[in-house]
Order: C-alpha cells, then structure tokens, then sequence
C-alpha cells in the first residue's frame, strides 16, 4: 500500500483549474492561435476574470467542502520576455497561496497547463533540447516565489494530449503535424519533467512532486470484430500504458497509427515522481477500418444508456478503476487529478461524482489507495477549442457579469468529500 508524503494531510479533496482558462487577459501563443482563428469557440477574452477574482474563488472553494485546490500558474505572465521574469505577476500568484493557506487549504501548483509564451515556440520550441532548460529555469523562479508556501506540485499536465494534439494533429499551438516531432517532443517534455523536479527538490526538498497522465478508456465498437479489438488494446498501449511505463522503467516505445514510432529513454524518470496524477474523463469507442479514417475511428457512444455529458462524452465510471489498476503499476501514491462534467443543467453532475467515487471506493477495496480527487472545474470556464460552451462547474459563471452561482452539485460534492476525507 503507498503512503500519501503529507502526514498531516493524508488525503485530498479539491477543486481544479487552470490559469488560462479562468484568469483572462493573458497574451499567450493561445491568444494568438484566437486570432488566427483556429479554435471553433469565441476567444478567451477575460475569461471568468479570476485573475482578479482568486480570493473569491478560493472562498468558494472552501464553501464546496475542499481541502486542496489545484491551479497552474502563466508561464506568459511570469517570463513575458525571455529570462525576464515579471515580480507582480509571481507575487499575484503568492497572494492566491497565502490566501489559501488561510483557509487551510492546500495549494496544487501545476507548472505547465499547455499555455506558452508568445516567443517560446520561436526561440526554445520543444523540438529542440533548449526548451528544458528554458522550463527548469522558469520552474526554480517560481519555486522560489513560493518557497515553503507551496508543499505539492504537478510539473507537466497531460504531457501526451499536449504532443499529440500539438505536434501530430496540429490542433493546438503550435499547430504542427509532423510525426517525427512527435519523438523529440515527448522527450524533451519528459527531459523538463526531470529537470523541473530536480530544481525543485534543490530548492524545496521536502516538496511532493507529480504529473497529471490523462487516461481514457478505450473499448471495441463491435464486441464481434477483431481488428476494433486490436486498435483499442494498441490505444491503451500508447494512450495509457507507455506515460505509466516511462515514469516506472524510465522507458517509452509506443505506436501512432499508421506508423509513427514514438520512443526514448530517460534514467532520470523513475524516482522524479511521489505521486502519480490521473486525470480521467471519458472512453473512446475505436473502429477500424474507420469510416472517415482508414486506420480507425474513434468516437465517444452511449453504450450504457448513461447518456452523454452537454460536449458529447460518455458517461463510464466504471472505466476508472481499471485505468487506476494500470496507473498503479507505477508504485506510486494515485491522485485523481481532474475527473468531471460538461453539464450546464446541472442534472447530472451529482450523481457523476457520487458514481465516479463508488468506483475509487471500490478500487481501494481491492487495494489500490487514491489519495486524492480533484474536481474538473470550479467554474465554468473557457474549455479551449470550444471556447465557453461546455460548463464544467460546480459554480456557473454568468457570461456578461461574471457572478458566480453555486449549483445545486456543490452540495452533493460537499457531501461527498465528507465521506472521502473520512
Ligand atoms: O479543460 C481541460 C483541461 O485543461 C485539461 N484536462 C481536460 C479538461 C476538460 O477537457
């Protein structure tokens, strides 16, 4: 059985964010990506004005019941000009910790929420070895803002979803498709993640260091048909497996379909981590040959009659354990890092987190500890490609005013994490 490092705390009930999708007014290569118009949804804009609302939201997090909170801080807002780093900006982001810690709530700090600033692609892309030490140097500097106010961070979110979606289907910044980027990208992410942990142990050596690995279940779309079965075992292998693998042997070998062949070696992964994250949402039905893709479909059914959530996504709690079983392969403490809904009514979110937590239940019955839960969102908030349309939170956000409300799921959420923290 893994022990959670906080013996005061040994256990986390929590909310997530992240800074781009709440804060507002942050001129990023995503901001310019707006501007290109390459996201479906309006721009981010003021987003839910959180840059200036953070006390706020860190009270209303307190009312959902929390003990941790999750939030990333702009890479764009602290070094605007490269090696230039902005004190206010920094200093903002302590006023949030300290304002946390008054609550007695622990603060989550991740480092890297998919945001750049507008001259990192430029100058330092992640294709070239000079982006670690770029993220490293950013990293100590706001590890030194913090220092001791700050006890757990998360160097690198979604790391895959980030390389994929940024350098094979060109979805995000910085919009490239290029298999072979793929390789040196996920390398050098991984090289960062080392790197960022060890300032971070030189700096603040009794810190909790983590990643959060999204993880998706995936299934065959016909029970009957092989070749679905083999995508979906090949998915998992490359989706799921080959981040836990990196993080357990300090290898990666994995496949993107037809034929990228994404692999590498870094020594210094196992041991960088003392927690393992997951964020889980969904599960993806695949079908191959595909109908609009030769190789294979991939597509979100409501094969349990659930329903889907406002965005599309199946509803599968059950998929969470045996994703947990795979991430526990890792030998380290679990968090869930972000589970949660699209779901503007409100309808379906309490019972969503009382399911999702029966199954952690269950999973830790069979001996796999979770030592934490962070809810995908507080707020409503910018959801990128599809800008303000999907709502996350457990407070709606009035678009115009940007008031928050609670929804009546803060109460089941409230409840729930009674019975999580025991
Ligand atoms: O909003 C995102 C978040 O930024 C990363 N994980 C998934 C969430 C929901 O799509």
């Amino acid at each position: 059985m893994t022990r959670f490092p906080f013996a005061d705390r040994p256990r986390l009930w929590g909310t997530a964010v992240s800074h781009y999708q709440v804060e507002g007014g942050d001129l990023c290569d995503w901001t310019e990506w707006e501007r290109a118009g390459r996201t479906h949804g309006e721009p981010c804009g003021d987003a839910v004005g959180s840059w200036q609302r953070y006390e706020l939201d860190a009270h209303l997090a307190a009312a959902a019941g929390v003990n941790a909170f999750r939030f990333s801080v702009s890479w764009s807002r602290i070094e605007p000009v490269a090696g230039r780093y902005d004190d206010a900006a920094l200093e903002r982001y302590v006023r949030l910790v300290d304002e946390l810690r008054a609550l007695n709530i622990e603060p989550i700090v991740t480092l890297f929420h998919f945001t750049h600033p507008v001259w990192f692609h430029g100058t330092t892309p992640w294709t070239s070895p000079a982006s670690v030490d770029r993220f490293a140097a950013f990293t100590r500097r706001v590890v030194e803002a913090f220092g001791e106010s700050v006890r757990l961070y998360i160097t690198l979110n979604e790391p895959l979803v980030f390389a994929l979606a940024g350098f094979f289907d060109a979805q995000i910044p910085p919009g490239i498709a290029d298999g072979a980027s793929v390789a040196p990208v996920v390398d050098h992410l991984l090289a960062a993640h080392c790197a960022a942990a060890a300032a971070i142990r030189e700096l603040q050596p009794s810190a909790t260091i983590g990643i959060a690995h999204n993880m998706m279940a995936f299934a065959p779309e016909r029970r009957w048909n092989l070749l679905d079965h083999a995508l979906a075992r090949l998915a998992h292998r490359s989706y799921n497996r080959a981040m836990v693998e990196a993080f357990t042997t300090g290898r990666w070998d994995f496949l993107l379909p037809p034929r990228t062949r994404v692999r590498g070696r870094r020594d210094g992964l196992p041991g960088s981590l003392d927690l393992f994250g997951v964020n889980f949402y969904s599960r993806l039905h695949v079908r191959c040959p595909g109908r609009q893709r030769m190789i294979g479909d991939f597509a979100y059914l409501d094969m349990t009659g659930e329903g889907l959530t406002d965005n599309g996504w199946e509803i599968i709690p059950e998929e969470i354990g045996p994703l947990l079983k795979e991430a526990s392969r890792t030998n380290l403490p679990l968090v869930i890092t972000e589970n949660g809904l699209a779901d503007a009514s409100d309808r379906v979110r309490a019972s969503f987190i009382e399911s999702h937590l029966v199954e952690i239940e269950r999973a830790e019955s069979l001996g796999i500890a979770v030592h934490g839960y962070l809810h995908w969102s507080l707020l409503d908030n910018y959801e990128w490609l599809d800008g303000f349309g999907p709502r996350f939170g457990l407070y709606e956000v009035d678009r115009k005013t940007l008031a928050r409300t609670a929804r009546p799921s803060v109460e089941a959420f409230r409840r729930a994490g009674r019975r999580f923290l025991g």
